[in-house]
This record gives structure tokens, sequence and C-alpha cells, in this order.
């Protein structure tokens, strides 16, 4: 008889999720400029001094005072938090002082978050 172990994955909550902090600097940078995170995590991005605001490459948001009507480059200390579902890199710029390939640009790193839960055997028959 032969034996397969399968691996049975549950993804995890989203009760962990964590949240990072980029800002936006007065000498046109995102710090980090890059970073990773979980499926879920969100990033709270915060104007450090400046006209600014972030844009998603692929247009998902565009944030400054909000993420809706107020989302121009503005130079108010502003703070807004933006939670990734989606697997992937996500590239953002300020509209200020970048573009989709240069200037004041960033980048999220979203990965899967897997907790390997158990094995279950499964026997086959011959
Ligand atoms: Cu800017």
């Amino acid at each position: 008889m032969r034996v397969l172990l399968l691996a049975c994955a549950l993804a995890a909550s989203n009760a962990q999720a964590r949240s990072f902090t980029v800002t936006a600097n007065a000498d046109m940078t995102f710090s980090p400029a890059q970073i990773e995170i979980y499926q879920g995590d969100s990033i709270h991005f915060v104007n450090n001094g400046g006209l600014h605001n972030v844009r998603a490459d692929d247009g998902s948001f565009t944030c400054a005072l909000d993420c809706n009507l107020h989302n121009a480059p503005s130079s108010q200390p502003w703070q807004v938090s933006v939670r990734f579902n989606r697997l992937g890199t996500i590239g953002y710029y300020c509209d200020q002082h970048g573009d989709l390939t240069s200037g004041m640009r960033g980048s999220v790193t979203v990965i899967d978050r897997i907790l390997v839960a158990g094995f279950e055997k499964v026997f086959l028959p011959e």
C-alpha cells in the first residue's frame, strides 16, 4: 500500500496583521523605499516634510490627507493607513516628485503567510 503525506495548510487569520510606517521625506524619498510585508498587513504612510502624496502604480490607491477626495500632494503632516491584501510587488510614487519609472518612488512586496497546521495520511489502493 502506498502512502502519501499531504500537507494541510491554512492561511493565518488577519488577527495578527501588523502595521509598518513608511515616511515621505523632505529630501524627496520614501523610507524605507522597499518593504516586505505579509498579506493583510498595513503600511502607515506619514508625511515627514514636503509636498507629497502616494499613488500606486496600478491605481489601487492614491492618498495624502485621505485616500479619497483629498489625495493630491499636500505639505500638511498627513498620515494614512493602507492595507495590502493582494500578493506581489506594488510600486508607488509621489505625484509631485516622481512617476511610474523614476523619482520619488517606493515599493511594497506582499508575501503569503502560511501556517502548516498538520499532516494527513492518505492511503491509496494498489
Ligand atoms: Cu513628493
